[in-house]
């Protein structure tokens, strides 16, 4: 016996991956709903070797539905989880939502997977946003040894986060530079993208950072232990997908860089790429379809008495939504519907 698994917002760049996912993966579906707005109503998507033909959001009955991953804006998912988790299906939110709420888990199964039996108060679990998820994959065995006190984290962060339209815009840009009959214009982006970097992402708080850079600092906080401290420039780069960040992490004990190599190494989700020559370590273009948060250039921080750098990259759209997702799922699955 297996579950009955629905997919909200089955034709976007996430909700397609987490279909492939879950049929990579052989999660136990005995029965999958793709859906998603009129607007794309009809749309045929892929489920391993099957074809899902999409069905109406607005008109889904959730009664019955084991699981529902969500993968839909902030806006529409405040309309249909709580449907959803009503029925009793219980949500899987990729949105930042419910990120923050008390009564709802924040989730990283390689970090806190204890965390989903706490999802009986909404009947929602929520999956954090890419650049935090694939951070703190990273600093959990860090921390569980060394105890972190104060990360400092910059960003590199793929046009994919920005959905379809930031993946088109990238490449619409790159293709029209040298062509001067066409104007650059920004559109997702605040400014030109191709052959270029900002240092914006989200909406900007009131102290000046974005909300993309607070979001990892409450995330990281509420995912392994709200005594780290967190400081972060969110960069977005002319990559399709794979997100990479540049971490300098201060511990309280002094953690030797070889020794954290070897943990890091042992530690579930990480492959270490860490030599020291030309090409020794990974880039967002080499991790694209990998489950994988990759690490390389492990190294002390001699400016301070115990400090560490590491250079940190993954796949934006699984281990920093569908994967971690799926994972969520089989995570629930295990510790608490055990049906399968
Ligand atoms: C980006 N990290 O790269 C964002 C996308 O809160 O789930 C994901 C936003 C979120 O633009």
């Amino acid at each position: 016996m297996g579950y009955k698994v629905v997919v909200v917002g089955a034709t976007g760049n996430v909700g397609r991956e987490m279909l492939n996912i879950l049929a990579e993966r052989q999660f136990p579906v005995d029965e999958i709903a793709a859906l998603a707005s009129r607007r794309s109503l009809g749309t045929e998507v892929s489920f391993g070797d099957k074809t899902l033909k999409t069905q109406d959001l607005d008109a889904f009955d959730f009664t019955g539905w084991d699981m529902a991953l969500f993968a839909i804006g902030s806006d529409a998912t405040k309309v249909y989880a709580p449907k959803a988790a009503k029925a009793g299906c219980v949500v899987i939110d990729n949105s930042s939502l419910y990120r923050y709420d008390p009564d709802v888990p924040l989730v990283v199964p390689e970090c806190n997977p204890e965390a989903v039996e706490g999802y009986a108060k909404k009947n929602i679990i929520a999956n954090p946003n890419c650049s935090t998820a694939q951070m703190v994959v990273a600093l959990k065995p860090i921390h569980d040894r060394a105890k972190i006190k104060r990360v400092v984290v910059s960003t590199y962060q793929s046009v994919s986060g920005a959905g379809k339209e930031g993946m088109d815009e990238l490449w619409d840009q790159t293709k029209d530079i040298y062509n001067p009959t066409r104007e650059i214009e920004p559109k997702k982006f605040q400014k030109q993208i191709a052959f270029n970097v900002i240092p914006h992402i989200d909406v900007f708080m009131e102290d000046g950072s974005t909300k993309e850079e607070w979001k990892m600092v409450v995330e990281t906080k509420k995912i392994i232990d709200p005594s780290i401290k967190v400081n972060a420039t969110c960069v977005r780069v002319p990559v399709l997908v794979g997100h990479a960040e540049s971490v300098n992490i201060e511990t309280e004990e002094f953690l030797d860089e070889d020794e954290a190599r070897d943990i890091l190494r042992e530690s579930p989700g990480i492959m270490v790429v860490d030599k020291r020559e030309d090409g020794g370590y990974v880039t967002p273009i080499e991790c694209v379809g990998d489950y994988a948060t990759f690490i390389s250039r492990i190294r002390q921080d001699p400016t301070i008495d115990n400090g560490l750098n590491l250079w940190c990259v993954s796949d934006n759209l699984r281990k920093g939504a569908a994967l971690n997702a799926v994972q969520i799922a089989e995570t629930l699955g295990n510790r608490v519907l055990k049906k399968a």
